[in-house]
C-alpha cells in the first residue's frame, strides 16, 4: 500500500502564496484588497463561532441507542444525512466528528457510518441522471467555457477505466481544540479533537483520465474543482462555492474522481455522486459533490488557498504561510475519560498518521514509567495510517494520562507543544488522553 508523498504540497502553496501577494491572482472572485480585509473579518467570525462551539466531549456513552436521538427519530445534524448517534460522533454545527472509541475492533478502514463529515454549509442531495461533471478553461484545447463546458456524466465516468486507492482523508484543523485544551490560546473554527480524520477504500476514475479526455495541454498549470453545495457565506460575505486549486502536477498524478467509498456508492454526506480524492493533501483539496473543473494555463487562486488554509500570525509570513503536509498524529481507540480495571493487564490499541510519509515508530506513555516503544502492526507498514498496540498494567487506582507520540519517514515527530498559528492548522502535539484507573 503506497503512501502519498506529499513534499511537494508546501512547496506549492508557497509558490502560489508569492503569486497571490505579487498581485499575479485571478479567478478568486474577490478583489484582492477586499480579500485582505476579509481576512480579519473571517478571522473575527471564525472566533466568535469557535466560542459558540463548546468543547463537547463526553465520557463512554454506553447504551446509548445507536442512531436514535431521545425522542427516537434518527438523530444527524444540521445538513447532514446520515445518522450521528452519540456513541459514534462529537457534532460540531454542521461537522461531525469520529470518536475515536468507535475504531476499537474496526480494521483498517473507518466504515462509511462512523466516517467524519466536515461540511461548510449542507450535503447536497443530487441526481446523478442530470448531474454532469463540466471542465472548462484555457487549458483544455479550444478553450471551452463555462457556460459550452466539456461534460462526462455519471456512467460515462464509470465506463471509464476504473482505479482504487486507500487513502486518508484529514481535515487541517484536526486537533484544533487542543490548542486550546492544552497550551494557551484558544484557536477559533471547528474545535475538532482528533476525530477529524479518516482512511477509505476509495474506487473511481483518475482524474488525469478525464483531463486528457477533455483535451489538456501543455500550457494547463492548475485544475481547479467546485462543488456543488450551497455557496459559503461567512462574516457577511459570500465566498461562492468550496473550490482550491490544485498544481497540475498533483492533478496528473494520484487523484482521483471517486464515485465509491468502501465498495459502495459514494453516500450524500462524503460527496455522492462523485468526489475529489487527492492523497496525502489536507482534506479541503478532496472537494466533494464535484460539478465544474476550471483547467487553467495561468495560477488559480481561491479564498480557499488565500485567505483560509494558511499559517497566520506571530512567527508566520505576512500574507500566511504554506500549509502542508497534514501533521504527525496519534490516537488512542479510547473514550476520552475511559475508565480502566486496575490490577489486571490492558492491550492499548491505537494508529498514527502523517501527510509527510509512512510512520516509522510509535511510543507510549501511561504516566507510571517512561516512554516505550509501541508494537506496530506489520500489514499496516507503508500505508496512510499505522495501527499500533501496547501492553499496559495500571497498577493504582486514580486518574491516568495515556500518551502517544509517533515519527515519520521524513523524521518529522511530535513535540510536546505545537506551534501555534491563528487559524489553528496542523496540530501535531502530544495529546494528554486522560483515564481513570478503577
Ligand atoms: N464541496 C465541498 N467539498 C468539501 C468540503 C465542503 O464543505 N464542500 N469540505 C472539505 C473539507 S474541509 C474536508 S476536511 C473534507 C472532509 O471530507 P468528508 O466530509 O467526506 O469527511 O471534505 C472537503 N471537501
Ligand atoms: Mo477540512
Amino acid at each position: 500500500m503506497p503512501h502519498p508523498l506529499s513534499y511537494d504540497e508546501a512547496d506549492h502553496d508557497a509558490r502560489r502564496a508569492r503569486q497571490w501577494l505579487a498581485g499575479r491572482a485571478r479567478g478568486a472572485g474577490v478583489p484582492r484588497p477586499r480579500l485582505l480585509e476579509l481576512g480579519t473579518a473571517m478571522t473575527a467570525l471564525a472566533a466568535a463561532a469557535g466560542e459558540r462551539e463548546p468543547v463537547a466531549v463526553t465520557a463512554d456513552p454506553v447504551g446509548a441507542d445507536p442512531g436514535r436521538d431521545a425522542t427516537g427519530r434518527d438523530a444527524t445534524g444540521p445538513g447532514m444525512v446520515k445518522p450521528l448517534p452519540d456513541r459514534l460522533f462529537t457534532r460540531h454545527d454542521t461537522n461531525a466528528e469520529m470518536r475515536w472509541e468507535a475504531m476499537a475492533g474496526q480494521g483498517y478502514v473507518v466504515p462509511t457510518d462512523r466516517f467524519f463529515v466536515r461540511n461548510h454549509t449542507a450535503t447536497p442531495l443530487i441526481d446523478p441522471d442530470t448531474w454532469r461533471l463540466s471542465l472548462f478553461g484555457d487549458g483544455l484545447r479550444g478553450t471551452p467555457t463555462r457556460d459550452r463546458p466539456v461534460e462526462f456524466g455519471y456512467d460515462d465516468l464509470r465506463r471509464l477505466p476504473a482505479e482504487r486507492v486507500t487513502a486518508l482523508v484529514e481535515c487541517a484543523g484536526n486537533g484544533r481544540r487542543f490548542f486550546a485544551g492544552q497550551q494557551d490560546g484558544p484557536s477559533p473554527g471547528v474545535a475538532w479533537g482528533l476525530g477529524g480524520v479518516g482512511v477509505a477504500h476509495w474506487r473511481g476514475v483518475r482524474l488525469s483520465t478525464v483531463l486528457r479526455r477533455a483535451g489538456l495541454t501543455g500550457a494547463a498549470v492548475d485544475v481547479m474543482p467546485e462543488g456543488l453545495d450551497p455557496e459559503y457565506v461567512t462574516g457577511g460575505v459570500n465566498l461562492g462555492r468550496v473550490r482550491r486549486p490544485l498544481p497540475i502536477g498533483k492533478a496528473l498524478d494520484d487523484v482521483l474522481l471517486a464515485y465509491e467509498m468502501n465498495g459502495e456508492p459514494l453516500t450524500p454526506d462524503h460527496g455522492f455522486p462523485v468526489r475529489v480524492v487527492v492523497p496525502g493533501w489536507i482534506g479541503i483539496s478532496s472537494v466533494k459533490w464535484v460539478g465544474p473543473v476550471e483547467v487553467s494555463a495561468t495560477p488559480l487562486f481561491s479564498p480557499w488557498n488565500t485567505q483560509l488554509y494558511r499559517m497566520f500570525g506571530p512567527g508566520h509570513p505576512d500574507g500566511g504561510g504554506e500549509l502542508g503536509p497534514q501533521s504527525v498524529k496519534s490516537a488512542f481507540e479510547l473514550p476520552w475519560d475511559a475508565r480502566v480495571p486496575a490490577g489486571a493487564e490492558v492491550l492499548l490499541r491505537g494508529r498514527s498518521w502523517s501527510g509527510g510519509g509512512p510512520i516509522r515508530s510509535v511510543q507510549v506513555h501511561t504516566g507510571d514509567d517512561g516512554w516505550r516503544p509501541a508494537d506496530l502492526v506489520a500489514e499496516d507498514a507503508g500505508g496512510p495510517w499505522q495501527r499500533w498496540t501496547v501492553r499496559w498494567l495500571p497498577a493504582k487506582p486514580g486518574p491516568a494520562t495515556l500518551r502517544a507520540r509517533a515519527t515519520d519517514a521524513t523524521g518529522a515527530g511530535q513535540p510536546e507543544r505545537a506551534r501555534h498559528n491563528d487559524l489553528g492548522y496542523l496540530f501535531d502535539g502530544v495529546v494528554r488522553h486522560p483515564v481513570t484507573v478503577c
